[in-house]
């Protein structure tokens, strides 16, 4: 537990509402084992979050499990970093409670997220879905976190974390670290649908606007071969006119590690047939190895269970600390 503290925390989750595409790994899980040398980190599988969507229950379990896998495939070591689901930590529920009460519902009601999912969940505008971003307030502030990587969506959610936490130290002292953002050197790949450009991919859209980490070379390829692109016929980067065949470069250049001006210039004079071979190659060849150390993870349930367990009880001895800290602050009485 003393490594633990180190170095600076880091912290990420990713909700376990799906299985992760190649828009979670370019965006988050490719930067992670680099990030690790540098922090301790916490990497958690959101799924208390993810209850503000509608979830089969089997497949929540499922893909909880999963997402641990995936996360230690791509290199992460589970002794080192402390891979946890968010519900086995009691603490996050505790402390989105107290936060709860300092944040206000103007602020909530702003979040770009909560509007999105509002409109697209239409029947279900629940008061979870209002106030996930308290508890992803909690998340990360319960583990003194100094920074979060965050992608572009996640910018405003932690901006409100780290006003509450500015809120509450200015009542109470300096209870809680306030988080940075950790912007990444590739933070602009954004990576979008295949079949809408314009939208980002996205782990719960439809089947064919993402490849999934575990998808098989023909999946990959089916889906490339019908990714939208567009009829000019000139492989260049332009976000704007040109979304699909830009997504494709960025796409490429993130799994082959090479800039988008180096995929282009390879590319120079050839149609987008060439451009989606490229893509589909890249692609296979970086999921490849990641796929079969996941299938082998993955089958291990007792390896899975006992890292999970192992997780949670680390995560909870370090939330444990600021919770107590957070109740005693605020006048709870002590036993
Ligand atoms: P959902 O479809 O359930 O809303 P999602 O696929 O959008 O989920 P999240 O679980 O919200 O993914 O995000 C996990 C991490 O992956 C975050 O750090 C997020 O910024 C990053 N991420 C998600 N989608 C993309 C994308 N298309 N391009 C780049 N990064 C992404
Ligand atoms: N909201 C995030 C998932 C998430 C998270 C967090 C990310 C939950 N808690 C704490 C960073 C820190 C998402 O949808 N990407």
């Amino acid at each position: 537990m003393s490594e633990i503290e180190r170095k600076p925390i880091l912290y990420s989750a990713v909700q376990p509402s799906g299985v992760l595409t190649i828009g979670n790994y370019i965006g988050a899980l490719r930067n992670f084992k680099l990030l690790s040398d540098d922090y301790d980190c916490l990497f958690c599988m959101a799924d208390l979050h993810a209850l503000t969507v509608r979830q089969v229950p089997a497949e929540l379990r499922r893909h909880t499990a999963e997402v641990a896998a995936l996360y230690i495939a791509c290199g992460l070591d589970p002794e080192k970093n402390i891979i946890y689901a968010q519900s086995h930590v009691h603490q996050h529920a505790e402390l989105a409670w107290i936060l709860n009460c300092f944040t206000y519902d103007g602020e909530l009601r702003r979040m770009t997220q909560f509007k999105d999912k509002s409109a697209r969940h239409a029947d279900n505008i629940n008061a979870g879905l209002l106030t996930y971003p308290v508890l992803m307030a909690a998340d990360i502030l319960l583990y003194q976190t100094a920074v979060v990587p965050v992608g572009a969506d996640q910018k405003q959610h932690l901006e409100l974390s780290r006003d509450i936490a500015e809120r509450f130290n200015s009542l109470y002292g300096d209870v809680f670290v306030v988080p940075e953002p950790y912007i990444s050197k590739s933070a602009g790949a954004r990576v979008m649908s295949l079949t809408d450009p314009t939208a980002k991919m996205s782990k719960s859209g439809e089947p064919d606007s993402f490849i999934s980490m575990v998808d098989d070379a023909d999946a990959i390829r089916r889906k490339i071969r019908r990714a939208v692109t567009d009829s000019d016929g000139e492989i260049r980067v332009d976000a704007e006119n040109k979304p699909g065949v830009t997504n494709l470069i960025t796409i490429t250049a993130a799994m082959s590690g090479r800039t988008p001006d180096e995929v282009c210039a390879s590319l120079q004079g050839q149609g987008y047939g060439a451009l989606k071979d490229a893509a589909t190659q890249a692609i296979i060849d970086t999921l490849s190895p990641i796929q079969s150390e996941y299938k082998r993870l993955v089958a291990d349930k007792a390896f899975i269970a006992e890292t999970l367990k192992n997780g949670a009880e680390r995560a909870s001895a370090l939330a444990n600390r600021t919770l107590r800290k957070v109740y005693k602050k605020v006048g709870l009485y002590q036993l």
